[in-house]
């Protein structure tokens, strides 16, 4: 036995989480005998209270679980890091960003907001996408979401809409959803939310993939220079991979096929060594540029159309490591938009300045109280020195008599830092305004933005939306409240609202003669959309805000999943050819049959099934392939694998068959539907074809082939 002479020693014997210590030991050392069985009198009396290890076991079980995220609860993490690719030090004296090829380790987190902590990853909502980096200057934190927008313009609203989105206090249903009354009484009193709402119901709110969401800071912020100067920043996140989205079935299939989802993608996609990446990007406004737009910097209810002010890549983000403990990092790591470091600095968003209390009040709670920046993932990689003390769970063991400052009994330490020792000073803004609860006349248009986003999409991507508002409204049981929005879409887009509206069997309201604006009284206030002011800017499209119109700056199909369905005697040729094909390109071939173990090929070999078609699901899957074979008439027998197909034709994926497997396709229920022009379906005569497996590649770099929907649903 070891004698600890020293309290370095100590230290380091002490705590061994990491798995090199062998043996079980209760929390306080004591090596474990008989973990398997109480303390009793007797084999089989009564169990007694002096079982410390039994005590100690269950008390802590019994304390497992802390209070999930008031929102944002479902969520999953990995860590990485961000480099420089473009340095701004004209723009920002933050350290982290000042030379190429800098790195500054990271933790990303994304989220779901309305669920709780167990539910499906799939729902439609807004995605958070929070960034920690550790920086050498301290934590910055970047607690953005994957719609560069907000539902309201005032934080004093935030537990409202919350309160609205939840399940409904009295039943507590229905869960992960925004499809029901409370939600829509509210946003149709809320004209502020008509932007925000748009994106909700367009794809961008059933990302694929966390890897394939855009992020954005949706405040605008400052940055500012060695100098003092400031200019107004949005921050922007650009997925590598491309923005992509599911569909609204596929979405609430893959909720019940694999609630995980998008967990599973983030969690696999690390391990396979496909790390999932980011371009930072910032579009900067000088301040002389603050009033020269048709809407407010300060109002988070508005972009910066990138058409205006472009978005300058500084950086990129990879994510390399998945978490080693869930709960110590994913679950504990504590967010707070007011983490920033010198050259990062607030603006006067009323929606960002009362963030800025809420996230630490926040954690007060949810992790037990002001000592969570001690937590591993929380910690800063900069030294922390202060005056700070005691409370709930302290892990520093500070030394000494002096906790104040100013003191001269410590040496004056720990002291006060210059501005040019990396002290961090507010940018000094001159303020000179009244002491008013009122919101700025130029935070009024509701309507323009909306409008905006809506005309900017593609025909396909205007269907989406219209679905996504008969599926909400057509779930909301007041008729009142469905009127009331139609009432408001018809300020954004007649058509738009003319379409909802035969959804619901409703008709549109006449325009109100007072249409409703600052969300507060619908009876109260005026116009709500404006004209652009002289020398103000504004434009009538964006390209930007389409996914469909910027599928991906360099078409790739790494890490994406291909159903192969398989029976005994498929041919071998085709299914390796398919499979080493995909692997060339980062993608992945999944053999599926009738039963998990294997299957027999044309040649006698035996190919492992990854997956039963029990198992697995096509919505689990970017494309199906049906390889040639001597079982196919076993293959269109199985509702299981017809529904593959017809599934992935819904859902507008690509479909590939070769030899006689061309034959299911033409035999398949949606056969009398596909039209000549559709790229999505590949099809040859010719067996495990080369060109074929690049054709079929060719066609899922596409993502989907949405010029099928208006045939599907007539
Ligand atoms: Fe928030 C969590 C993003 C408005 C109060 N928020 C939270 C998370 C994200 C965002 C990504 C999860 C962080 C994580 O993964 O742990 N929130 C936003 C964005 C907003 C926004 C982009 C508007 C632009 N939030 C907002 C307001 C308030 C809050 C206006 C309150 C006044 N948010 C919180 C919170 C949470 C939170 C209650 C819950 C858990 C947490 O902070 O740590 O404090």
């Amino acid at each position: 036995m070891k004698n600890f002479q020293d309290e370095k020693q100590r230290d380091l014997s002490v705590n061994k989480s990491d798995g090199t210590n062998k043996f079980l030991t209760t929390d306080q050392g004591v090596r474990i005998n008989d973990d398997n069985n109480s303390l009793k009198a007797g084999e089989r009396g009564p169990s007694l209270l002096e079982d410390f290890i039994l005590r100690e076991k269950i008390t802590h079980f019994d304390h497992e679980r802390i209070p999930e995220r008031v929102v944002h609860a479902r969520g999953s993490g990995a860590h990485g890091f961000f480099e420089v690719t473009n340095p701004i030090p004209e723009l920002t004296k933050a350290g982290f960003l000042q030379e190429v090829g800098l790195k500054t380790p990271v933790f990303a987190r994304f989220s779901t907001v309305a669920g709780s902590r167990g539910s499906t990853d799939l729902a439609r909502d807004v995605r958070g996408f929070a960034v920690k980096f550790y920086t050498q200057e301290g934590v910055f934190d970047l607690v953005g979401n994957n719609i560069p927008v907000f539902f309201i313009q005032d934080a004093s609203k935030f537990p409202d809409l919350v309160h609205a989105v939840k399940p409904e206090p009295h039943n507590e249903m229905p869960q992960a959803a925004s499809a029901h009354d409370t939600f829509w009484d509210f946003i149709s009193l809320m004209p502020e939310s008509t932007h925000m709402i748009m994106w909700l119901m367009s794809d961008r709110a059933i990302p694929r993939s966390y890897r394939m969401m855009e992020g954005f800071g949706v405040h605008t912020f400052r940055l500012v220079n060695a100098a003092e100067e400031s200019v107004f920043v949005k921050f922007h996140w650009k997925p590598k991979l491309g923005t992509h989205a599911v569909v609204w079935d596929e979405a609430q299939k893959i909720s019940g096929k694999n609630p995980d989802f998008h967990r599973q993608d983030l969690w696999e996609a690390i391990e396979m060594g496909n790390f999932p990446e980011w371009e930072l990007g910032v579009q900067i406004i000088p301040a002389e540029d603050e009033h020269n737009y048709d809407f407010d910097l300060l109002d988070p209810t508005k972009i910066v159309p990138e058409e205006l002010v472009p978005v300058t890549v500084v950086g990129r983000l990879v994510l390399n490591k998945n978490p080693d403990n869930f709960f110590s990092e994913t679950e504990q790591i504590a967010f707070h938009p007011g983490h920033v470091v010198p050259g990062i600095d607030f603006t006067n968003d009323p929606l960002l300045q009362g963030r800025l209390f809420s996230y630490t009040d926040t954690q007060l709670t949810r992790l037990g109280g002001p000592n969570f920046h001690e937590i591993p993932i929380n910690r800063s990689v900069a030294p922390v020195h202060n005056n700070q003390r005691d409370g709930f769970m302290r892990q520093e063991i500070n030394k000494g008599r002096v906790s104040y400052h100013p003191n001269s009994l410590g040496g004056g330490c720990p002291y006060q830092a210059k501005i040019s020792e990396g002290g961090f000073s507010s940018f000094n803004e001159r303020i000179e305004a009244h002491k008013v609860r009122e919101r700025s006349e130029s935070f009024t248009d509701h309507f323009s933005q909306a409008r905006l986003f809506f005309n900017s999409q593609t025909p396909e991507e205007k269907s989406h939306i219209v679905k996504a508002f008969r599926f909400e409204l057509g779930k909301v049981e007041t008729t009142a409240i469905r009127v009331r929005m139609l009432g408001l879409l018809s300020q954004v887009d007649a058509e738009l609202a003319e379409k909802v509206a035969i959804g619901l069997g409703a008709t549109v309201p006449p325009a109100p003669e007072t249409p409703m604006n600052k969300g507060v009284s619908p009876e109260t206030e005026e116009e709500g959309t404006q004209e652009p002011k002289d020398g103000q800017q504004s434009i009538p499209l964006s390209e930007a805000l389409s996914m469909i119109k910027n599928p991906t700056n360099s078409p790739t199909i790494e890490s994406r999943k291909v159903a192969i369905l398989c029976t005994d005697g498929v041919s071998e040729s085709s299914v390796m050819n398919m499979k080493d094909a995909l692997k060339k390109q980062g993608a992945k071939g999944c053999v599926i049959a009738p039963h998990l173990g294997s299957v027999l090929t044309d040649n006698d070999t035996a190919i492992a099934a990854e997956f039963s078609f029990l198992t697995a699901s096509s919505v689990l899957f970017d494309a199906v392939y049906v390889p040639h074979g001597l079982g196919l008439n076993a293959l269109m027998a199985n509702e299981d694998a017809i529904e593959y197909l017809t599934d992935a034709y819904k859902h507008c994926k690509v479909i590939g068959a070769d030899g006689e497997a061309a034959e299911i396709i033409s035999g398949a229920p949606f056969s009398q539907k596909i039209s000549n022009a559709d790229a999505g379906i590949i099809v040859t005569s010719e067996i495990a074809s080369q060109s074929f497996a690049q054709e079929f590649i060719a066609a899922m770099t596409m993502h989907r082939f949405w010029q099928r929907e208006p045939n599907l649903y007539n």
